[in-house]
């Protein structure tokens, strides 16, 4: 290993020819910095401390950007939906074990969402771990990171840091993007090599995301499929916003003419208003349609499986009725749940493509009926709907809230929403309409509460648009913390918390009368005072007029704002619309 400028004895006289003639030497630190910068990967989400902080600060003075969380949970998720909006994977930076743990959640969700990210956490020394001889803050990390990611590794010697960061990219966002872990022992941020050789090792990652081109045959018998249904449907689901392909998913909507389902996150891939959203006709289309074709979404319980009662079972027709085309870059996804008539393996680009190219010019549209069904159900809840948000209650409810939210959405289309709660997830998702792509971001496959605050900083960071935050007041807590770091880099993010004092709703009691209800918060909090201890904006409000002029003044300055907005603590439902998943209720 060659001798480091930094080793000399200190005061030593150093000739500036032998300084000169001295092998320049580069420590891992460096290494995995420049490995980063060289891969474009210029922003780290962390939490700094041994063995990291110089690597956070190292990072910073060569350049990248650095964003300090509260807690590694928040930075973690963070870096998830960097990695979802940006297509590269999101990094995260932790200490060893308990700052590990914290951001291990974080790893999961985005390994469970396909969404690219990297954990990279420092950790103890590996003969120390392996005896278990008690270090700081000893853990095997590697261990506990591997069943929850797509890829784990570890990298033990400077000259392999280039190859570890090159395989935990193409881990990432290769096939079906996921969270990759990288341990990195302390030792390994202090040793030094010849820089040159250093610089040598490093990888810059040739398309890390290949292509991946759909069998002509399985485009073919897609196509059959389709061309033999009486009443198709397709499901848009976040692995088609992921992708990126927008205009080629709005083609293959409006040349087959079929009408469309977006999932949460595919809102706003085509405009929630477009004619061939079925989004406000979803109970009517699931059970109704013949053939289903999925684009970048699961048979998840996000749709009860593709199977049941959601799908018509039972009542007009047997188990199984409907006929599935289903397009994912995964090719073990297919018949997960029910059986796949048509699994169209590869990138939704290259499969979207290889359709429309199959469809031509002369593609037949569905049946008349069909559409003009779907459209009667539509317009029909879309005019029940507005009779409902024209209402004015006092107290304000969730939907008299809401109303003012997709306003404001909609004069700002580029703004970015970041949405959690039960009910405050469900209303929103059906009554804000999305104009643009990828621009809502929400609790994803597994329904989660606390990537509020962190999704807000990266989509910040990562878009520069103004962000929406609407938040349950349970769902703002898991996270609430970061509002001083939203405040500490000035971001253009507004907060509004619904709050209905508790978890749900605000009116459960403990029968014994001792304690709060478990599903109970202190009645009348004033989240908004949490932003103002930070030097960001709170607002109070209790009507419609005064949130639609706070959510403006907030936009208009760009400035970190929190809106308490009180609404009626009797409104919302146990769990939202997923009470049924409760045992109890299953038990009934
Ligand atoms: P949603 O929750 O919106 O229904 P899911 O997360 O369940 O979406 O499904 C996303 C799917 O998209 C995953 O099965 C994943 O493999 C797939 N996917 C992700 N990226 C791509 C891509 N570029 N091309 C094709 N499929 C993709
Ligand atoms: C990590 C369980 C689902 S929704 C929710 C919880 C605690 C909060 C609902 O109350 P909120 O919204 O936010 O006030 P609203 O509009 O209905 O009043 N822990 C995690 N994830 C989940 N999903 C839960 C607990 C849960």
């Amino acid at each position: 290993m060659a001798v480091t400028t930094e080793h000399r004895p200190a005061g030593a006289a150093v000739s500036a020819q032998a300084a000169a003639a001295a092998p320049e030497s580069i420590d891992g630190f460096q290494l995995v910095i420049d490995a980063l910068a060289l891969n474009g990967l210029d922003t780290l989400y962390s939490l700094p401390g041994i063995p990291i902080t110089d690597l956070t600060r190292r990072a910073q003075a060569s350049g990248l950007r650095v964003l300090a969380f509260r807690h590694e949970q928040n930075a973690g998720y963070a870096a998830s939906i960097a990695g979802f909006l940006t297509g590269r994977p999101g990094v995260c930076i932790t200490v060893s074990a308990p700052g590990f743990l914290n951001g291990l959640n974080a790893l999961a969700h985005a390994t469970v969402n396909c969404f690219p990210m990297i954990l990279i956490s420092g950790s103890s020394e590996r003969e120390v771990v392996d005896l278990q001889q008690g270090d700081y803050e000893e853990m095997d990390q590697l261990a506990i990171a591997r069943p929850v990611a797509k890829a784990a590794y570890r990298v033990l010697h400077a000259e392999d840091i280039g190859v570890g960061i090159a395989r935990a990219i193409r881990a990432a966002v290769s096939g079906r993007p996921g969270g990759v872990y990288l341990d990195l022992p302390a030792k390994l941020f202090a040793q030094t090599i010849d820089a040159a050789a250093g610089r040598a090792s490093l990888i810059q990652v040739v398309d890390p995301a290949p292509r991946q081109m759909p069998a002509p045959e399985a485009v073919q018998r897609a196509l059959d499929l389709l061309k033999s249904a009486k009443k198709p449907l397709i499901i848009l689901g976040k692995g088609a916003a992921y992708a990126q392909v927008d205009s080629e998913i709005r083609a293959l909507v409006e040349t087959s003419g079929i009408p469309y389902l977006p999932m949460s996150m595919a809102k706003g891939l085509l405009p929630d208003t477009h004619e061939l959203c079925a989004a406000a006709a979803r109970s009517f289309v699931l059970p109704a349609a013949d053939v289903v074709m999925l684009v970048g979404a699961r048979l998840n319980w996000l749709l009860s499986h593709g199977k049941g009662k959601t799908w018509g079972a039972g009542a007009s027709k047997a188990w199984g009725a409907q006929k599935f085309i289903q397009i994912d870059i995964s090719p073990q996804e297919a018949d997960s749940n029910v059986r796949i008539d048509a699994p169209l393996v590869g990138d939704v680009g290259s499969c979207v493509t290889a359709l429309l190219a199959g469809m031509g010019s002369g593609w037949a549209k569905p049946p008349a009926q069909w559409l003009s069904a779907v459209h009667g159900k539509k317009s029909a809840n879309i005019a029940k709907m507005a009779e409902t948000l024209a209402k004015n209650p006092s107290p304000m409810n969730f939907h008299s809230a809401l109303a003012v939210v997709r306003d404001i959405v909609k004069a700002n289309p580029d703004a970015m929403l970041v949405n959690e709660g039960a009910n405050a997830l469900d209303f929103t998702r059906s009554i804000v309409d999305m104009h643009k792509p990828r621009k809502r971001i929400d609790v994803g496959t597994w329904g989660i509460m606390g990537i509020g605050m962190g999704y807000c900083i990266a989509a910040a960071v990562t878009t520069k648009q103004q962000v929406i935050a609407i938040e349950g007041d349970s769902a703002f807590g898991f996270s609430g913390m970061e509002v001083e770091t939203i405040c500490r880099y000035d971001l253009p993010v507004c907060i509004v918390v619904l709050n209905n004092n508790g978890v749900y709703k605000g009116t459960d009691l403990d029968p014994t009368g001792r304690d709060p209800a478990p599903t109970q918060f202190v009645k009348g909090a004033r989240y908004d005072k949490i932003i103002e201890a930070f030097g960001g904006v709170g607002a109070h409000v209790t009507t419609p007029a005064e949130l639609r002029a706070a959510m403006e003044a907030a936009l208009a300055s760009r400035k970190p704002t929190l809106i308490n907005a009180v609404i009626d603590e009797t409104a919302g439902t146990e769990s939202g619309r997923i009470t049924s998943l409760n045992p109890s209720a299953k038990k009934k």
